[in-house]
């Protein structure tokens, strides 16, 4: 017979709801980027995640599910980076969380806002419950746990003192980097534009929408949203988008046709590895 434990009956106690400032947390980082890290060794440091880059904590309730969705194409070197850093800060921050890794195929024009479009959607389809997005480079690491990774009653930017950047906000309406919005507040901008191909602008557009609806950023304090961002060279076929500057003037006309109503996209694989979820899609090319 079945040991009575083994089975969660109706008596089995409910975790209890996690904290609102997590214990254990442990403030400020050491963060670098030159001693080698092999895949394998990630793995073996983080054996509480689950298939896939799932994570739910042992103790706790969270009141959030969080989808880190993480734009990406040939950036290995700086994903095993990520992974090395972020896990443990996540699950220090009792988060329940996945993180998917959206991958543009082939080799035309990258398009960061639209594969993280993807990303909502697909994470949406993977886990209904999914309720917070954060929106991340692959190169960026927060050099302080207490800059939680969850979302609030405004959008929120948490990449707001970059070493790049001299640890200052470059200006007001800075919404690049890494970013978290609600289910809602995704969905009250109709998601993010698709038509910005290759770099620069998109993170404007998307200031721009969440002032035109209302909303207003939210932001860590100064001393806690600093990151380090690993060092990089511009890549291939994501060269400066020359129609940034005037794209960004009309984001008001072209919110309401281009965004998460609007996008499409063909998934050509979902492959659930150990520490994230990479979805490969083909998001097609600029007119
Ligand atoms: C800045 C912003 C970024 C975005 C970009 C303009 C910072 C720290 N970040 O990044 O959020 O607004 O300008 O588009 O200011 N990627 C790949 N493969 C590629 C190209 C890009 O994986 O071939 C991904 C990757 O996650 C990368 C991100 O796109 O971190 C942004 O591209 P970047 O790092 O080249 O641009 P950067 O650092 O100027
Ligand atoms: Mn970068």
């Amino acid at each position: 017979p079945e040991a009575p434990s083994a089975r969660p009956g109706p008596t089995a106690p409910a975790l209890p709801p996690c904290s609102d400032s997590p214990p254990g947390l442990v403030g400020r980082l050491l963060i670098e980027f030159t001693s080698p890290m092999p895949l394998e060794r990630v793995q073996r440091e983080n054996p509480g995640v689950l298939l896939g880059g799932r994570y739910a904590p042992p103790d706790c309730t969270p009141a959030q599910t969080v989808a880190v969705i993480i734009p990406f194409r040939h950036r290995e070197h700086h994903l095993r980076y990520w992974l090395h850093y972020l896990h443990p800060i996540l699950r220090r921050q009792r988060l329940r969380y996945g993180v998917y890794v959206i991958n543009q195929h082939g080799e035309d024009t990258f398009n960061r806002a639209k594969l993280l479009n993807v990303g909502f959607l697909e994470a949406l389809k993977e886990d209904a419950t999914y309720d917070c997005f954060i929106f991340s480079d692959v190169d960026l690491v927060p050099m302080d746990d207490r800059n939680l990774y969850r979302c609030g009653d405004q959008p929120r930017h948490f990449a707001i003192a970059m070493d790049k950047f001299g640890f200052r906000l470059p200006y007001a309406g800075y919404f690049g980097g890494v970013s978290g919005l609600s289910k809602a507040q995704f969905l009250r901008i109709n998601g993010f534009p698709n038509e910005y191909w290759g770099w620069g602008g998109e993170d404007d557009d998307i200031f721009n929408r969440i002032s035109l609806t209302g909303m207003k950023i939210s932001r860590p304090d100064i001393r806690i949203g600093r990151y380090r961002m690993i060092k990089h060279d511009r890549d291939k076929h994501n060269e400066p988008n020359p129609q940034r500057f005037t794209k960004i003037q009309n984001t008001k006309l072209t919110m309401k046709r281009d965004g998460i109503g609007s996008v499409r996209y063909q998934v050509l694989e979902v492959s659930r590895q150990p520490l994230f979820t990479n979805i490969t899609v083909d998001i097609g090319r600029p007119p």
